[in-house]
């Protein structure tokens, strides 16, 4: 395409079509969190989507501004002052290039380390105090959203041990994750039909994400028909994804959803997600109290640290869980 001979600003990254308005995602499931009827409403989104909206979630809207507040003055700061919080690989700063295996998006982002309840000790960035503060309490607030949510989702399923799923992201050794994302607007694209390719198509490989972003769109999902809608961004709420791993435990019952975002021309994306992952020793493999007479596991038996060696090796576009499939 001639547009992209001009454009040098988006090389080697994927150009999508832009959003069209009537793409919305006109049935998105949004779950009062507070309502007695949240099990039921969260286990039914998660069979059909794998995904949805999250309101009266408890965590102040104080808490979340402030991360963002820091985030984008962190985004702010001369490339080479963020380029010492890098390379993002295990952790730390990153711009473009996302995983080790060539996937490139129109991003920069912090990818993070999550210990108990907090960011890891460990953790080298980010150096500002305010920012580290800010983090910490946002991920305390999210962690608990999460726990709730998987809570809720062991009841909508039936099953009598509540912490059957969010065990695991609570138990000692889990591997959690934590990322905050910034999509600049991407200019040189702006009225030419197209836009840069913030996030790739991909699923998540663990159990849960818990996405917050400010007021700019450029979240998509894929329903099961292949067809991709926007989701309305909503600063305000959570937007909860099914991953890989909750798919495997609920043999299938519950969808990991295929999801992408598109750089948006004019304005910037600020978003942050948790990640909630298993100990590496974790077995993945359906849960018996879901498992009917007769019924078999769809998927090979493995572990999380299997499971995410096989992930991180791959293409974020790819099936990744096509190879542990019976
Ligand atoms: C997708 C979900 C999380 O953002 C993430 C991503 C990870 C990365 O950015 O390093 C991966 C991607 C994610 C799945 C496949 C591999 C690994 C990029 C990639 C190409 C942090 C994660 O855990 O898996």
């Amino acid at each position: 395409m001639v547009v992209l001979a001009s454009t040098p600003a988006v090389d080697h990254i994927p150009l999508l079509r832009s959003p069209d308005p009537g793409d919305y995602f006109s049935g998105m499931p949004v779950v009062d969190l507070s309502s007695p009827g949240a099990p039921r409403a969260i286990a039914d989104a998660c069979e059909r989507f794998g995904f949805f909206k999250l309101v009266n979630h408890g965590v102040p809207a104080d808490t979340m501004d402030r991360l963002e507040s820091e985030a984008v003055r962190f985004f702010s700061l001369p490339q080479a002052d963020k380029d010492r919080s890098g390379p993002a690989y295990p952790f730390g700063y990153g711009s473009k290039r996302i995983g080790l295996n060539g996937d490139m998006g129109w991003l920069e982002y912090l990818l993070l380390a999550v210990d108990s309840a907090s960011l890891s000790g460990a953790c080298a960035v980010p150096s500002c105090a305010l920012f580290r503060a800010a983090l910490n309490e946002y991920i305390a607030a999210v962690r608990k959203v999460a726990v709730r949510v998987m809570e809720a989702m062991a009841e909508g399923l039936g099953i009598a041990a509540v912490d059957a799923l969010s065990g695991m992201v609570t138990a000692g050794g889990s591997d959690q994750v934590f990322r905050v994302n910034h999509y600049p607007p991407c200019h040189a694209l702006q009225g030419l039909g197209c836009s840069a390719t913030g996030f790739g198509e991909h699923t998540d490989p663990q159990l849960i994400s818990v996405l917050r972003s400010n007021g700019t769109s450029g979240l998509q999902i894929a329903l099961q028909n292949g067809q991709w809608v926007s989701v309305p961004s909503d600063r305000d709420a959570f937007f909860v994804n099914v991953g890989d791993s909750l798919q495997v435990l609920t043999n299938g019952r519950f969808k990991s959803v295929k999801h992408r975002v598109v750089a948006n021309s004019l304005k910037s994306r600020v978003s942050m997600i948790y990640f909630g992952g298993p100990a590496m020793t974790q077995r993945i493999a359906p849960l018996p109290q879901l498992l009917g007479a007769g019924e078999q596991s769809l998927y090979k038996d493995f572990t999380w640290g299997e499971y995410k060696k096989a992930a991180y090796n791959s293409r974020l576009g790819d099936n990744r869980l096509a190879q542990f499939h019976r």
